[in-house]
């Protein structure tokens, strides 16, 4: 970072929060709040063209207190997410990220199969994974065993701590994992303990976090933006709201990585376009068959396959509408210019 030109009257900073259009940049004179140019505004062309939470920015600043940023510095990794839902935006969910933490508790929350969707994200991003489960003080060590082998016998070259945020047992471990300098971020549905996990660490109450009422689970202090957070060593961790769906969208890199397995004996199958659901010769069917490959672990990449390949199409289709409609236009604009 620090090679990066900055020309004279602009200062550097990190984007740390983002309210509306408005940006919180931690810049070596302090924090400081800062909007976009017109030009980057105007200019943009989604959701990416514009700064988000993690990013270096260079910024003009006025009055020690306010800033105009003018440029956003190449991101080593961004983190996105697309709706599963209907047609929406890209959001980011970080900027120059180094290790995604996935956030599960170990009570219902717990969910090999959307285990696997973050991971498909994080490596999709180049983003690695660390999965830390959360609430330990909940169940019994033998349980919390049973959920380790669970977690084992389907994802396999991803660390994985168990933490309890009461008690603070497996903080030395996830500790060990928090380096100098990186940038983390945190991930998981709601209620987790991402906000207090964060709290804890920087031993300051400043994220609010949900308290169990007596009526319901549901946490009171949720929280609602993306913030950026610095440890002592240098770490900096970023909170997120809780996400309730993760699409993965046409993450065809970060699927492969997940699933390598899969990917592996597929390419022993005999056929080539083979889906492997009922062809002969599939190694894929034949592993699963000789009980060498997790049948959960099968079933979700069939799912996630469909997933994929269904947004896949959908952009296919976007993008014949859209060029239909270039041809549409330019065919109008020809005759009208013949008249
Ligand atoms: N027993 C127990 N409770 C926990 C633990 N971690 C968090 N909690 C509680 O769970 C509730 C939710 O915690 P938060 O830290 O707000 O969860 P969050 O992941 O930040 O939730 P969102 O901000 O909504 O995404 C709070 O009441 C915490 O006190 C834990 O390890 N054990
Ligand atoms: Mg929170
Ligand atoms: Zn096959």
């Amino acid at each position: 970072m620090e090679q990066i030109f900055i020309s004279e009257g602009f200062e550097r900073g990190r984007v740390i929060a983002e309210h509306k259009e408005l940006y919180i940049v931690r810049t070596e004179i302090g924090e400081i709040e800062a909007e976009v140019t017109g030009n980057m505004r105007f200019t943009a062309q989604g959701r990416e063209d514009f700064p988000a939470v993690g990013d270096w920015v260079a910024l003009k600043i006025y009055s020690n207190s306010f800033g105009i940023i003018h440029k956003i510095f190449p991101r080593s990794s961004c983190i996105k997410r697309e709706s599963t839902g209907k047609q929406s935006d890209v959001q980011i969910i970080g900027a120059n990220i180094d290790y995604a933490l996935l956030v599960q508790a170990v009570d219902r929350d717990f969910n090999l199969n959307r285990l696997e969707r973050y991971l498909i994200i994080c490596n999709e991003s180049k983003v690695s994974p660390i999965i830390v489960m959360t609430k330990t003080d909940t169940i019994s060590d033998i349980s919390v065993e049973e959920i380790r082998q669970r977690i084992c016998d389907r994802i396999t070259g991803v660390p994985v701590v168990f933490i309890s945020n009461e008690t603070r047992k497996g903080y030395p471990e996830l500790l060990t994992l928090i380096k100098e300098g990186k940038t983390y971020c945190l991930l998981g549905s709601s209620g987790v303990g991402k906000s207090t996990l964060i709290n804890n660490l920087t031993g300051r109450e400043l994220m609010k976090t949900g308290e169990i009422g007596s009526q319901t689970n549901k946490g009171r202090h949720t929280t609602t933006h993306r913030e950026l957070f610095f440890l002592e060593n240098g770490a900096v961790l970023i909170d997120n709201p809780g996400m309730r769906e993760v699409g993965i969208a046409n993450s065809s890199a970060g699927m492969e990585t997940t699933f390598d397995t899969i990917y592996h004996l597929a390419r022993g199958c005999r056929y080539t376009d083979c889906t492997h659901t009922n062809e002969s010769g599939c190694k894929v069917l034949n592993a699963l068959s000789k009980g060498d490959l997790n049948v959960e672990l099968y079933n979700n990449y069939m799912k996630m396959e469909k997933e994929r390949s269904f947004f896949e199409l959908s952009e296919l289709e976007k993008r014949k509408r859209d060029r239909s409609f270039g041809m549409m236009l330019k065919n109008y604009k020809k005759e009208h210019r013949k008249k």
